[in-house]
């Protein structure tokens, strides 16, 4: 029987130890994907039912990205007939306001691809920023730099812990980040018109949903770009809140890669 008093020492030590298992674990790990929200979490899922080993690296506490807030606060997104499906395999509920324009609540969606993800065998470590990409040779990406988030907020000078993937996923949404780090430390060299980001067009739901999936795909030897980040790179238009675009793109970008694995 467990002892009734509580050892803190123990709880520490609980901690620590898992918590470092599962980082070491992910030092050498298939897919290594930049972004906890929407579209990594769902390329994320994809990946790990079919046992593929896949890490996840999330700047903030909370994982989500744009989903968590839903449209302007209120905590509701919509998703349109294609993107139901994904709703339907991870069993988030949904109903129809009007032909073909489902409501869910945000924050079911979110928790729930959360806990199929993880539940499926993907990590997800909050708190940790994805600051470079490692190369090798043909100046392939397989890998990525990352440090704790709060790092950068205090602006300490600390050099970074380097993770060795497979394939890389730019899932960082808007930003897209990791791109943008390629183009800056590699030169312009990604797969768009320009070789650089072209940076998203204004608000246009219906071609952002449309193009978000031609957008999604390897952009640089060994990085696919998912989610809103592949219109951002290719200079597609943005969809507000509207997400069936991006949990297809998240799963898109997972069946690119388990087609090289
Ligand atoms: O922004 P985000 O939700 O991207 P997404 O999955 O979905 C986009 C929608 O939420 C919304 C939209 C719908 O139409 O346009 O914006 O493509 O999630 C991106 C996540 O990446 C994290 C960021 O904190 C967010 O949770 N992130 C960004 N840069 C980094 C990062 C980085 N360098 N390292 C780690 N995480």
């Amino acid at each position: 029987m467990a002892k009734t008093e509580i050892d803190e020492i123990k709880v520490s030590k609980a901690i620590i130890e898992t918590y470092m298992k599962d980082l070491l674990e992910a030092t050498e790990t298939d897919v290594a994907i930049a972004g906890a929200g929407p579209a990594g979490m769902t390329s994320a899922y994809y990946l790990a039912k079919e046992g593929v080993k896949t890490a996840i690296f999330e700047r903030k506490l909370s994982i989500g990205g744009g989903m968590w807030g839903g449209g302007m606060m209120f905590s509701r997104i919509v998703v349109q007939e294609g993107g139901r499906e994904v709703l339907k395999e991870f069993g988030i509920s949904s109903r129809e306001y009007e032909d073909g324009y489902w409501v869910a609540d945000a924050i079911e969606a979110v928790s729930t691809i959360a806990s199929r993800t993880i539940k499926a065998g993907a990590r997800i470590f909050n708190l940790i920023s994805v600051e470079d990409v490692m190369i090798r040779e043909g100046d392939r990406i397989n890998g990525l730099v990352l440090n704790w988030s709060a790092v950068g907020l205090a602006n300490l000078h600390v050099d970074p812990l380097t993770i060795r993937s497979k394939v890389v996923v730019d899932a960082t949404g808007h930003a897209s980040e990791v791109c943008r780090i390629v183009c800056k430390k590699i030169g312009p060299k990604l797969s768009t018109e320009t070789g650089e980001v072209i940076g998203e067009k204004p608000m246009w739901a219906d071609v952002g949903e449309k193009e978000i999936l031609e957008n999604t795909k390897e952009v640089y030897p060994g990085l696919i770009v998912a989610g809103m980040a592949a219109n951002a790179v290719f200079g597609s238009p943005r969809m507000g809140a509207i997400f069936g675009g991006m949990l297809l793109s998240g799963k898109k970008a997972a069946e690119i890669i388990l087609k090289k694995c």
